[in-house]
C-alpha cells in the first residue's frame, strides 16, 4: 500500500549528509521520498538513489525551484500530505511522526517544525538566521495575524492546501511564501517543536554573506508584496 505521505528533500551537493537523512526517515514516511537535485557536482544523486530515494532534476538553481519540481513529480499520484526536510542533516528525520500528526489527524493544513520552540544545538541556528526569523515572524504577526516563531525548512502540508495556495517562489522565499499564503487562505497552521543541530558540510544560505543577503531581501519583499496582493 502506498503511504499517505511523501517526503521532499531539496539537496545541492550534500553527499556527506543525504545518506544519513534518508537512512533515518522512519516508516511509513520512508516509503515515498523524492530528492530534488539542482545539478549537484558531487555524489549526492548516487547516494540518494542508493538509499532508495527517487531523484528528480531541476536545471534552474534555487531551493523553491527544486521543491516545485518535486511536487510536479508527485502530481500524477498525489499523497495526502507532503513533508519537507533539508538534506544537510540539521533536522531530525526521526521527528517526522510529530510533524505529520496534526495533518494526518485532519487537525491542521500546515505544520511548521519550529526550531525556536525545540532543542537547538548551540550555534546550529546562526545569529543572522535567528535575527531574520524574529523580524520576519514579527512582521507576519502584525500584517497577517500569524503566530509563527520560525521559518524552518522542516514542515508538512496537505496536498489540498498546496493546491489552494499555488506556490511559486523559486528560491529563498519558498518557506515564508507558504506560511503567508496559508494565512491569506485562512488555512489552519500550527507549529510543533523540532530539534536542530549543526549541519554536515557547508551552508549555502544562512552561512554565506550572499545567501543571507539574498534570502533576507527576498523574505522581506514577499512579506510586503503579499500584503498588497489578494
Ligand atoms: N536543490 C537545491 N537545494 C538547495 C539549494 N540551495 C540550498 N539547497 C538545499 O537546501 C537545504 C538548506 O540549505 P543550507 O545550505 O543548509 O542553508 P542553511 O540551512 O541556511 O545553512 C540543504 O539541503 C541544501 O542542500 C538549491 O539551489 N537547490
Ligand atoms: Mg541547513
Amino acid at each position: 500500500m502506498l503511504s499517505r505521505t511523501a517526503v521532499v528533500i531539496p539537496a545541492l551537493n550534500e553527499e556527506r549528509s543525504i545518506g544519513k537523512v534518508l537512512g533515518e526517515i522512519p516508516e511509513p514516511f520512508s516509503r515515498r521520498v523524492v530528492v530534488a537535485d539542482n545539478g549537484s557536482k558531487d555524489n549526492t544523486v548516487a547516494v540518494a538513489r542508493g538509499a532508495g530515494a527517487t531523484v528528480v532534476h531541476e536545471p534552474q538553481l534555487g531551493y523553491g525551484a527544486a521543491c516545485l519540481r518535486a511536487l510536479e513529480h508527485l502530481k500524477d499520484d498525489p499523497p495526502e500530505v507532503v513533508l519537507f526536510i533539508d538534506g544537510d542533516f540539521s533536522d531530525y528525520p526521526s521527528e517526522m511522526p510529530e510533524v505529520a500528526a496534526p495533518l494526518l489527524r485532519g487537525e491542521a493544513d500546515l505544520v511548521i517544525g519550529s526550531r525556536v520552540l525545540g532543542n537547538r544545538e548551540k550555534g546550529a541556528l546562526l545569529p543572522q538566521a535567528r535575527f531574520g526569523n524574529i523580524l520576519a515572524t514579527f512582521l507576519m504577526r502584525v500584517i497577517y495575524r500569524t503566530r509563527f516563531t520560525d521559518l524552518g525548512p522542516f514542515r508538512g502540508i496537505t496536498w489540498e492546501a498546496l493546491e489552494r495556495i499555488r506556490m511559486e517562489d523559486r528560491d529563498f522565499g519558498w518557506t515564508v511564501e507558504m506560511q503567508i499564503k496559508a494565512a491569506k487562505h485562512n488555512l489552519r497552521s500550527t507549529e510543533v517543536p523540532v530539534s536542530y543541530r549543526k549541519r554536515i558540510g557547508k551552508s549555502k544560505v544562512s552561512g554565506t554573506v550572499r545567501g543571507t543577503f539574498l534570502a533576507g531581501k527576498k523574505i522581506l519583499w514577499l512579506i510586503f508584496r503579499e500584503a498588497f496582493s489578494r
